[in-house]
């Protein structure tokens, strides 16, 4: 499933020490975009490495967010990395504002950044763009505490979809700097991407991508959305003119976007479902479509409610896992400090 792979390591004899760190923001609900292109691929991944998998409540107020469906959303997002498959036995789950060190390295990254290396980065220039107002200076800083939550752990590897690979680009330029002015400190990061459904687009218009802070609803089917719901916008999301069902996302980028989610839905190729729909129309394509999400999302939804519904199990797990991490992160820390000449020399 995984075919593409950026400077990823395959030193097979020693994967269990590497360790693969991500994370993401609980701005909402989480869709099948962030399932296809992120979570989907921790779980086929997450027994060949120490894991650590975060709920980046601190990147989420780089937009304003409401305090109780912040809290909300950060739990649901715990309870849907559980869901998904990410075994808490061989993973860490924690929430990245309680652990302090992240904050702390993402400030000292950023004195040894320049203004034009943020300014270059395509995700904050989209958002900036987009919001159409005067956007808080998080938004601009925010590649330098993905930065910190990556380094921190001495991360091996990163997956995340094709829109972060940029902010990973700069986290390794900021690791081999950091390294080469105060000495080996940070391991530098390989980036591991997916190739086919790296970007689910949005269902109501298939030039942007699936995002769960859109303004509107018809762009995502939420992990959570009921059935009748998942019907409903999937049988209204956008085709195009004509009525080929043919993967090629230059003529057909809507049909092509609901190909990539049937195949990732139901495991069957491409080549396979275009056969089966070949001479059929959209409206057929979309029913077939939308149960066969219907039926991926089903047993997950169980599972986010069996979390959610009596927390017990989640809070301990969440508390193991800032723990363990508070324990890395303040040890990388202390290096840090003294390597830069912060507060008092330990001898
Ligand atoms: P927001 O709208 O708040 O920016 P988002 O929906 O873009 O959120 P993130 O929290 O930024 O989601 O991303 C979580 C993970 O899901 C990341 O690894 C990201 O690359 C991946 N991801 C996000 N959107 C998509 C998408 N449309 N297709 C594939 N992967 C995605
Ligand atoms: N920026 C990422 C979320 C994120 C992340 C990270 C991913 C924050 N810190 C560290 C991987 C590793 C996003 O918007 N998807």
């Amino acid at each position: 499933m995984i075919a593409a792979v950026q400077h990823f390591r395959h030193s097979v004899n020693n994967m269990t020490q590497e360790l693969l760190f991500s994370g993401v923001k609980p701005t909402n609900n989480l869709h099948i975009g962030n399932y296809i292109g992120a979570l989907k691929q921790w779980t086929e991944i997450q027994h060949r490495y120490r894991c650590f998998f975060c709920i980046v409540d601190l990147h989420a107020i780089t937009v304003p967010q409401a305090p109780k469906k912040l809290h909300e959303s950060t739990l649901t997002v715990a309870a849907t990395y559980l869901a998904v498959g990410i075994d808490p036995n061989r993973c860490r789950i924690f929430i990245q504002s309680e652990v302090p060190q992240h904050t702390e390295l993402g400030w000292i990254l950023g004195t040894m950044t320049k203004m034009a290396e943020l300014e270059r980065m395509t995700q904050f220039k989209d958002k900036s763009k987009k919001r159409g107002e005067p956007v808080g200076a998080g938004l601009f800083t925010y590649p330098l505490l993905m930065a910190a939550d990556i380094l921190l752990y001495d991360t091996t590897v990163v997956p995340v979809g094709d829109d972060q690979v940029q902010h990973l680009e700069l986290t390794r330029m900021l690791a081999r700097r950091f390294n080469t002015q105060f000495g080996e400190t940070f391991t530098v990061p390989q980036t591991l991407i997916q190739k086919v459904g790296a970007r689910i687009m949005a269902l109501n218009n298939p030039t942007i991508k699936m995002s769960k802070s859109a303004s509107s609803t018809a762009n995502y089917i939420a992990l959570t959305d009921e059935p009748n719901v998942i019907r409903k916008k999937i049988m209204r999301a956008m085709t195009d003119s004509g009525n080929e069902i043919h993967y090629d996302i230059e003529k057909y980028p809507a049909i092509s976007n609901l190909l990539t989610i049937f195949h990732h839905a139901t495991g069957r190729t491409i080549k396979d479902i275009e056969k089966e729909f070949a001479g059929k129309g959209y409206g057929d394509l979309k029913k077939a479509l939308a149960e066969a999400v219907i039926t991926m999302l089903e047993p997950i939804q169980k599972r986010i409610h069996y979390y959610l519904d009596d927390t017990g199990e989640l809070m301990r797990i969440l508390n193991r896992g800032r723990d363990e991490a508070i324990g890395l992160a303040e040890t990388k820390m202390k290096t840090v400090l003294e390597r830069t000449g912060l507060g008092r020399q330990s001898n």
